[in-house]
């Protein structure tokens, strides 16, 4: 949208200077439609260097997940450390963390880092429906995590499952009470020809951005969402612009998506370097 569809001023960084570096906290998906893979598709679309540490390893499909192993929290920290003690990293975004002891550990880690904006995904099951979460997990995110949390982008049901509210305009006030700076809940699992993704901050400001809706079941939606608004922030755009971008992003990748395996659509990341632009 606007005048430049390529938006390639956004895209990549000044000629010559180096990409900024995102760190993705996330399981691995070797499908390559979610997880860790999916992230470092989108940053690397968007112009940003993204590192993984991998909190899980996942073994899945474009049909659903069967089965994940965690990787022990010290590890999946000491992964993290790696990369934080190395690189100068803007934002951390995180996804998959799939039980309470990794919250704990990556609670932890957040605290010797206070500066570094963070996008936390709050994964809770794979698009097909598999659950990605042992005990304890959604209140360990409420409870641990959210206070630390520059913006987190939940889907409806998340949002839900995490507040215990019954709509999603309390579900989004909660989570900004309990922490969450910003909250943006999106609007691919409700109904309507319209999605409606509706964002808060503060309990006072709510604002709706509206897209159509789009026909098939997508594997790695949430992700590409939560990792285009991370490369937005990491590329130092404001809060509601990176949140606008990163839905048209998605939207884009949506809407060019392919069926490459039995199940759900994979987004095109890359729909660009195929010649389609920006919708
Ligand atoms: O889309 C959520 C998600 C996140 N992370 C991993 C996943 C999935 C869904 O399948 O596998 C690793």
């Amino acid at each position: 949208m606007g005048d430049d569809p390529f938006r390639m001023e956004f895209r990549y960084p000044e000629a010559g200077g180096p990409p900024p570096v995102v760190l993705s906290i996330a399981g691995s998906d070797p499908s390559a439609g979610a997880g860790a893979q999916a992230d470092l598709l989108t940053l690397a679309s968007l112009g940003v260097h993204g590192c993984t540490a991998v909190t899980a390893l996942t073994v899945q499909d474009s049909v659903d997940v069967r089965a994940y192993t965690p990787v022990s929290p010290e590890n999946t920290v000491a992964q993290a450390r790696a990369v934080l003690d190395d690189m100068s990293v803007r934002v951390i975004k995180i996804g998959m963390l799939g039980s309470a002891a990794m919250v704990a550990a990556v609670s932890a880690l957040l605290a010797d880092y206070p500066r570094i904006p963070v996008v936390l995904d709050p994964v809770l099951a794979a698009g097909g429906g598999a659950a990605l979460a042992g005990a304890g997990l959604r209140e360990a995110l409420a409870a641990q995590l959210l206070p630390q949390v520059t913006v987190m982008t939940p889907n409806g049901p998340e949002a839900l499952a995490l507040s215990g509210a019954s709509d999603l305009p309390t579900a989004g006030a909660w989570l900004n009470r309990q922490g969450a700076e910003w909250v943006l809940i999106s609007g691919g699992h409700g109904e309507g020809p319209e999605l409606e993704n509706m964002l808060f901050h503060g309990e006072v400001s709510q604002r709706t951005f509206r897209q159509p809706r789009l026909p098939h079941h997508y594997h790695g939606s949430g992700c590409t969402l939560a990792a285009a608004l991370a490369a937005g922030l990491a590329r130092g755009l404001a809060m509601e612009e990176a949140v606008s971008r990163a839905l048209d992003f998605t939207h884009t990748c949506l809407l060019h998506a392919h069926p490459l395996g039995k199940g759900q659509y994979f987004p095109d990341r890359f729909f660009w370097a195929r010649g389609y632009r920006e919708e």
